[in-house]
């Protein structure tokens, strides 16, 4: 085995005992010159410390967590025969050597002038993986090559955007090159915003995601492939084809549509009340809030018929139908049967039709025409619990409502806190189509028709 060599973290401006949040390689891997080996995250920036040369990691040094500063060595590399020669020979210069030996390889630069930068701004301008100075090696033997200069402009000129690995993550999730963005944060870093903006600008009017190459897109990076069977015993089930359409529909709709969620809560004590004596009135019909739901959400539709529209192309198509999906678990996934003509329906018969189909949907009898036409659909986790959670848009619709398990909250009516019953609300929208503003006014007034049914009737 040729000599180990020492990869060191360089010079990294005024920043010290910075942690190590990700490790990118273990022993074994095949690296190549400034591939990052780990990720460390100060207040300020990422970084990653490169290798300084093609090689294969042999050890590891350090774990998540660890602290590290200029000079900390995180691997030991065994240099590949023929690959670029590391810096450092044992026995070279001291780290506060001021000139190069003359048979030093780069990496026995001169030391850097001091950075004048505050020192927020020299490291917030430390891209990941910019620091390549082959000052990070040395050889195991004693001593260690100096630092060099890390600037990471000079060195990295555009190669390597500015951002937190949790921005990286996310772009990597939604397909987007982060070398196609600028950043509006300070020093030019990249933040989850300018990518959700980028996504929606490219999303802009329906456009489709490109094939691959130029411009930007969603250019998914392959899904990763893991034996999981070297971790622990496992066992592979095939997904149903109900999971399989589903999904494939879920998740073109979750990347294709910006989806955002607003929460509300409404009263509902005395909706229950009402419910309830619904129930004992009518005991072979299983009357529960989601029938509410249906008639609330059919009158917030008319109110604000942005919500009850389709996106064709630069078109919005408003629908003058109120056909309202119901999603229901079933044992072989997720089904969405279509109540047609909600708004002629009355709670008693809604609740009729409501059992049908999901009895239907558990028995594996629905047909496809059953699922089509719908112009909004309501998700209701309220028989299970949970106080709030993100659906996810059934495309072509515009938005979707979540419900939650109601619960007494102690509420203040002005003079004392009194004990109501509260039902969360989420309602997903595609922000193409619908404003936050108008997102709020929709769930505020589904919160009010439910706290006062008359306004079922106005
Ligand atoms: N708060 C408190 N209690 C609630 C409630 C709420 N928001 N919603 C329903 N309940 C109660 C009901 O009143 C009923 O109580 P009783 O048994 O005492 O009468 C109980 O919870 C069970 O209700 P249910 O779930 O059978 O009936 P439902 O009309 O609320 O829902 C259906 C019907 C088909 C929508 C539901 O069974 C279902 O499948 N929900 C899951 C939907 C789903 O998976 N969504 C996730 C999609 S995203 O992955």
């Amino acid at each position: 085995m040729a000599e180990l060599k020492e990869a060191r973290v360089p010079d990294i401006g005024d920043d010290k005992d910075v942690p190590v949040i990700e490790l990118l390689v273990q022993p074994g891997d095949t690296v190549k010159k400034d591939q990052g080996l780990v990720t460390l995250e100060s207040d300020k920036a990422t970084m990653e410390v490169p290798a300084p040369f093609d090689g294969i990691v042999r050890e590891l040094k350090v774990k998540i967590g660890d602290e590290l500063s200029e000079g900390s060595v995180v691997a030991l590399i065994e240099p590949v025969a023929g690959a670029a020669a590391p810096a450092a020979k044992a026995g070279a210069a001291p780290a506060s050597a001021a000139k190069p030996a003359p048979d030093a390889a780069p990496a026995e630069k001169p030391l850097p002038a001091p950075d004048t930068r505050p020192a927020a701004e020299a490291a917030a301008k430390t891209p990941m993986a910019a620091a390549h100075s082959d000052a990070a090696v040395a050889a195991v033997a004693p001593t260690r090559s100096p630092p060099v200069a890390f600037d990471a402009d000079a060195l990295m000129p555009g190669k390597v955007p500015h951002a937190s690995p949790a921005v990286r993550l996310f772009a990597r999730e939604l397909g987007v090159d982060l070398g196609q963005l600028s950043g509006t944060a300070r020093a030019g870093r990249i933040t989850k915003e300018d990518v959700q903006a980028f996504v929606k600008a490219a999303l802009a009017g329906g456009a489709a995601p490109r094939a691959s190459g130029g411009g930007g897109g969603l250019d998914l990076i392959p899904w990763p492939k893991v034996d999981f069977a070297k971790f622990g015993p496992v066992e592979s089930r095939p997904l149903t084809r109900i999971q399989k359409l589903s999904g494939a529909n879920l998740a073109r709709n979750w990347a294709m549509i910006p989806h955002v969620t607003q929460h509300d809560d409404a009263d509902i004590t005395e909706m229950e009340a009402f419910r309830k004596k619904l129930g004992e009135e009518n005991k072979d019909t299983k009357v529960t809030p989601l029938v509410f739901l249906i008639k609330a959400a059919v009158a917030a539709l008319k109110k604000f018929p942005n919500f009850n529209a389709s996106l064709e192309g630069e078109n919005l198509v408003l629908k003058q139908y109120f056909h309202i999906g119901i999603a229901v678990d079933t044992p072989d996934g997720l089904v969405v049967p279509v109540i047609r003509d909600a708004d002629r329906k009355g709670l008693l018969e809604l609740a009729k039709e409501l059992g049908e189909i999901s009895a239907k949907a558990r028995e594996k009898k629905l047909t496809s025409a059953d699922m089509q036409g719908g112009c909004f659909s309501i998700s209701s986790l309220g028989g299970i619990g949970g106080t709030a959670f993100t659906p996810i848009i059934n495309a072509p619709e515009v938005a979707i409502l979540g419900v939650s398990r109601s619960a007494t909250k102690p509420v203040w009516n002005g003079k004392d806190f009194e004990p109501r019953l509260m039902l969360p609300l989420s309602l997903s929208y595609d922000h193409r189509v619908i404003d936050g503003a108008a997102a709020a006014r929709f769930t505020a007034y589904l919160a009010q028709v439910l706290g006062d049914l008359r306004r079922l009737l106005l």
